[in-house]
């Protein structure tokens, strides 16, 4: 039933928005189970466990029936009616009255009427309102806190060590310490131990900040506060809906006892828990117990150790932001797609969303992937997918970030094209997906403009955060408030501010902007509203990052196989998949990099490579590629007068 379940809901794939180029799909559906967990190890406090040295402390949200409650904030008559959200012929999850009627989350549809026939079903196929809201919590748990890590979309992760610190050190009597909500196991705080007291504070934090989400967003969840984010994630859903709950640390064995499986402890997926099953392991106990050495002949060292390690509720692994994902995506599953019309409806209503979701998310993609599923199945399921990849045409990465409706009929030609290279069309077909998908996404900001070249953007502050001048706190510092209750306050952005050097526009790195020539400086000035002609000191965004996305020498270094077509104009037949010959690029021009320039400097490029001497086109391929234009071409980097070309700005110094 839960391979079933899977198998017709693939926008759940969505849920787990790629992070990393690794973490594509669910954490249970490929390799990379272990991600969420196999990140930086934290140097804090260094009790993972709670049991020696004092303890870290981090809050894991979930919140409740997620999809279901943003269609009742949507709808606020669905609040007292019994609701369903459906996904195909899956309800995906379904608010608390029709829990109370015994509907479940992932349950048939017929089933669920059979159970509640007066179940109300709303469609919950397009992920857009959801995504949105999840980022607004993130944006609001991020306003507050440095230290916030998504999962999936209705879950973050907070590490409020510091805070907890904080306000310890202005708690008068340490015996005065309760803790707000549950305690796992029902175990007795004990305030004369330090983690105890910890714990405690952590648990008045986490109230306040699901008051905050409660009170800015109008939503409820759970929260689990623990020493780490394993124990943290796991304790979260003791008490549901709307409650906290905090583990103590030695309550950590009864909760791990309490696992129904070993694929139920975060961090072990289907895949790892079947190799261990191979081995005989069937429960968390049987794991703890199982000799480190035979297990890391499994698994190898690193996976068997980190696995150990969970199965004993040990998680060094920090609360690491990953800022904005690093692909966008959009798929859709079914019975039976096998013609080339139907797959190419397909994909264009996928790829019509997409694109909206690439618009307003701002930046530039890179690289576009259609990915099919064949029926039937591979008898390896791990190996189900097929994909292939291309560069996306400068142009066109221009016409998708300014949202000009003409981006959806190159980018079909291009999926197809992709398609055609899986797919033996003169033999029958039949895919159960189709996916296409955004990667290899580039902040821009001025779009279409010199400006576009430098990085700008504040990583994980998405769109969506709320505006400032609301709530809560910040992370270290605590006030109280008249009434003496400690209140969160937002992180102080002063010192980015005060990194501001001299004259650049904001995003820009001083250092490159006077590597520039006048021109050019002036041109980036012109660019921004309010900054023309004179160059005068800016202060960057509080946040903001900034970076020089003119092509670094690492990329420059990358060999590429450039072959000529000069004056060719772009078509998707002549664009191949990343390592493959591009379009119209210049000999010795990286095509990634190429395609990354606003048309007006590809043109530019274009026409002042045309007017080159020969021996740039006649450069051995041996020596192509190792920069955009050769250190060895005389006549691009040393010519007098070549002083003002543009060339010259994309060559090591
Ligand atoms: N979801 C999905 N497919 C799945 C699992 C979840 O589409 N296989 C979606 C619907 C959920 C959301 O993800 O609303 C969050 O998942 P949760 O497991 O946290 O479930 P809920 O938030 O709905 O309910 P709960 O109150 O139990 O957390
Ligand atoms: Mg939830
Ligand atoms: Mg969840």
């Amino acid at each position: 039933m839960a391979e079933e379940c899977r198998e017709g809901v693939s926008r759940h794939d969505e849920l787990y928005e790629s992070q990393s180029p690794q973490c594509q799909y669910c954490p249970g559906d490929s390799d990379d189970e272990l991600t969420w967990i196999s990140g930086q190890v934290d140097t804090g406090p260094q009790s993972s466990n709670g049991t020696k040295g004092p303890c870290r402390v981090i809050v894991h949200f979930d919140m409740d029936c997620f999809y279901a409650q943003v269609e009742m904030i949507r709808n606020p008559a669905l609040r007292t009616v019994p609701l369903g959200v459906q996904q195909k012929y899956i309800i995906v999850t379904c608010n608390y009255v029709a829990r109370e009627l015994g509907v479940r989350k992932m349950m048939l549809v017929t089933d669920a009427m059979e159970k509640c026939p007066q179940l109300v079903l709303v469609s919950g196929e397009d992920l857009s309102p959801y995504r949105e809201i999840s980022y607004r919590v993130t944006g609001l748990l991020e306003m507050f806190f440095p230290l916030v890590e998504r999962l999936g979309l209705d879950e973050n992760f907070v590490d409020i060590t510091e805070l907890v610190e904080s306000r310890l050190k202005q708690q008068m009597k340490l015996s005065d310490i309760s803790i707000n909500g549950h305690i796992y196991n029902q175990q007795p705080l004990d305030v004369t131990v330090q983690n105890h007291c910890r714990l405690a504070m952590g648990s008045h934090i986490a109230a306040e900040i699901r008051a905050a989400i409660h009170s800015q967003l109008g939503l409820t969840g759970c929260a689990g506060i623990a020493s780490n984010k394993l124990l943290a994630k796991l304790v979260s859903g003791t008490f549901k809906p709307n409650q906290q709950t905090t583990l103590l640390p030695e309550s950590t064995v009864p909760l791990l006892a309490s696992l129904r499986g070993l694929h139920t402890l975060p961090g072990i997926g289907y895949r790892t828990a079947c190799r261990l099953e191979t081995l005989g392991l069937q429960s968390v106990e049987d794991l703890q117990r199982f000799p480190l050495a035979n297990l890391e002949k499994e698994l190898g060292a690193t996976v068997a150790r980190r696995v150990h390690s969970l199965s004993l509720g040990i998680d060094p692994s920090s609360v690491t932001p990953r800022g904005p994902p690093q692909s966008l995506s959009n798929e859709d599953s079914f019975r039976k797609v096998s013609t080339e019309a139907e797959v190419r409806q397909k994909v264009e209503e996928l790829i019509i969303i997409l694109l909206d979701r690439m618009y307003k998310d701002g930046r530039t993609p890179r690289t576009f992937r259609l990915t099919i599923r064949r029926f039937p199945r591979p008898v390896n399921k791990w190996f189900s997918r097929e994909s292939r990849q291309c560069p996306v045409p400068g142009f066109l990465g221009q016409k998708i970030c300014s949202g000009v409706d003409d981006a959806v009929g190159p980018l079909v030609k291009l999926a197809m094209k992709l398609f055609h290279r899986m797919v033996d069309t003169s033999l029958p077909f039949r895919l159960t997906l189709l996916s296409v998908c955004f990667t290899n996404l580039q902040s821009s900001c001025t779009k279409g403009s010199i400006q576009a070249f430098f990085v700008h953007e504040s990583p994980g502050k998405q769109k969506d955060t709320p505006s400032q001048g609301v709530l809560l706190g910040s992370t270290g510092s605590s006030r109280r408030s008249a009434g003496g209750t400690p209140q969160l306050e937002p992180l102080d952005s002063s010192s980015e501010c005060e990194r501001a050097t001299s004259a650049p526009p904001f995003g820009v790195d001083p250092s490159v902007f006077q590597e520039l020539p006048a021109d050019i400086q002036r041109e980036l000035l012109s660019s921004i509203p309010g900054q023309s002609g004179s160059v005068t000191p800016s202060a960057p965004e509080p946040g903001v990052v900034t970076a020089l996305r003119i092509p670094s020498f690492e990329r420059l270094l990358q060999p590429s196989s450039v072959e000529l077509h000069p004056g060719r104009e772009w078509d998707a037949d002549s664009c191949g998949e990343i390592g493959s010959p591009a379009c119209d690029v210049p000999p010795n021009v990286d095509p990634q990099v190429f395609t990354e320039l606003p048309l007006d400097l590809q043109k530019e490029l274009l026409s002042e490579w045309k007017h080159e001497t020969s021996p740039l086109k006649t450069q051995p391929p041996a020596r192509r590629g190792r920069t955009l234009v050769s250190r060895g071409s005389k006549s691009a980097t040393t010519s007098g007068s070549q002083t003002n070309n543009l060339l010259k700005y994309f060559k090591p110094s």
